[in-house]
């Protein structure tokens, strides 16, 4: 990197133990120099310091009362990172190990899926270091509506319109929701992962890994293969791991595990899915229990381990992270040929490094997982519209906006690189072009 390492060198200088941070700029800045070669303008337009710098960041105090009568206090954080090319948008994760660096990472990556998508949504992240697990659902509530008190004074449908992350489902939309109207006395598509009587979106639970899928098998067919009898992993059994097991398992592809954070469970005889949800969606249990039904399966301690399973294709569901460069060279030593992130930044730039090295088919989790904030999107539409689509119409949407996006980023990596198959460049090029367009269009105060 020539160009870049002067910006590089700031942002790690601005932003010192921000790691997570660091590592999502390091990993789009090191593909954003031939268009910095092509564009001078831009850099002498200060776009890629600009870039790199939320337009806003809010930290505040989330007190709440539990069950015992106690005062708790956790940090709630919203990054509105940027606003070029729609209002901001993006999720908000609870979860304990939640900081300013990993909110950043979050909400700097949402910037270039969201442009990805083609909808008109700028980039943003939030979220606290409240522990959803092991809470009552009326701790829950009472953290989510202090959460929305604060919340709400930033956030507005044509202003940033958040959604649900790790952590965040529908039931906490509907806590934080409700306290949104109360406070405000307005019914508008502020958020987005609604109820379906209220404003939701048809497919909007399925959409990130029905998206996942839809695009892994773009980039699949693209090299002659495809999910029919390809053995398939999957990490984490959230949101997004039930149902990229889900859409993958109509595809044609046999899953043997998935995982939450005690542990992975493989089962030979392919997933059952309906246990699963019975055990995470309604029972918000630990994974570990499918073995007691399903006896042949077994249950291993450990969130690692998941990548030591021998699969043709992997789909990295759950965390930042998850894989690093052991874990990628045992999945390549076992003959994985395709990699789709259906997380943000599950693999390290190392691990990156080596599934472009060993020329695998590999969809990076800007491109892979834009599915959710793209049919929140459409969810934002039929609001503004006040109409609602059919799940038909609103899953033949996201299958084309997947299908595009593909093109799209294969394109980019094409013309950038030479090579098709480089989407890590691709998806950061095509999501970037846009956004550096609106930026420069809007000039700066001068
Ligand atoms: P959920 O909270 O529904 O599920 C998260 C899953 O990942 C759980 O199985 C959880 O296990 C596991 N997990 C979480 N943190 C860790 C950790 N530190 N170590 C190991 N396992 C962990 O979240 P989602 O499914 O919504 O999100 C999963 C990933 O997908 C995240 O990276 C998120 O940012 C990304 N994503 C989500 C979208 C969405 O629409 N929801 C859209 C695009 C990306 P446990 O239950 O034990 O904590
Ligand atoms: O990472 C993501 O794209 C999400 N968590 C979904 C964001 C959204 O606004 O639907």
């Amino acid at each position: 990197m020539k160009l870049l390492q002067p910006v590089m060198d700031r942002v790690i200088a601005r932003n010192p133990n921000q790691p997570e941070f660091h590592q999502a700029v390091s990993e789009v800045l090191e593909t954003l120099e031939p268009v910095l070669e092509k564009h001078p303008e831009w850099m002498q337009a200060g776009i890629m310091d600009r870039i790199v710098e939320p337009e806003r960041q809010i930290m505040f105090r989330v007190a709440w009362v539990d069950d015992n009568g106690n005062v708790q206090v956790n940090r709630g954080f919203r990054v509105q990172f940027n606003s070029a090319i729609g209002p901001y948008k993006g999720g908000i994760r609870f979860h304990p190990s939640v900081n300013l660096s990993i909110i950043k990472f979050l909400g700097f990556e949402q910037i270039f899926k969201n442009s990805l998508t083609t909808l008109p949504i700028g980039g943003g992240k939030g979220g606290s270091d409240f522990d959803p697990k092991g809470k009552s659902d009326r701790e829950i509530m009472a953290f989510c509506q202090s959460f929305m008190t604060e919340l709400s004074k930033h956030i507005g449908a044509d202003t940033d319109v958040p959604a649900g992350d790790i952590g965040v489902g529908g039931r906490e939309i509907g806590f934080m929701y409700g306290q949104y109207k109360r406070l405000r006395n307005e019914f508008t598509g502020v958020l987005t992962g609604k109820g379906l009587g209220w404003g939701g979106s048809l497919a909007r639970t399925e959409a990130t890994g029905f998206g996942l899928c839809y695009f892994m098998d773009e980039a699949l067919k693209a090299q002659g293969k495809s999910f029919k009898g390809a053995t398939t992993v999957i990490s984490g059994s959230g949101n997004v791991a039930i149902y990229a097991c889900q859409k993958a398992t109509e595809l044609g592809a046999k899953v043997v595990a998935m995982s939450d954070s005690s542990g992975y469970i493989y089962d030979a005889e392919g997933i059952d899915l309906d246990l699963i949800k019975e055990i995470k969606e309604v029972k918000r249990a630990r994974i570990s229990e499918y073995v007691k039904t399903r006896t042949n399966a077994t249950f291993t301690e450990g969130c690692r381990g998941i990548w030591t399973v021998k699969c043709d294709i992997a789909l990295p569901c759950a965390t930042q992270n998850e894989i690093n460069l052991e874990s990628a060279k045992t999945l390549l030593a076992n003959g994985t040929w395709a990699i789709g992130e259906g997380a943000n930044m599950p693999s390290t730039n190392e691990a990156i490094a080596e599934y472009l090295k060993a020329g695998i088919i590999f969809g990076p989790a800007k491109a892979a997982n834009a599915g959710g904030v793209a049919t929140s999107a459409l969810e934002m539409s039929q609001n503004s519209m006040r109409l609602n689509w059919t799940f038909e119409e609103v899953d033949a949407k996201l299958k084309q906006i997947m299908q595009s996006i593909y093109k799209a980023a294969s394109e980019a990596a094409l013309e950038y690189t030479g090579n098709a198959n480089n989407l890590v460049a691709g998806a950061n090029i095509a999501g970037f072009l846009k956004v550096a367009k609106a930026m420069y269009a809007q000039g700066i105060a001068y």
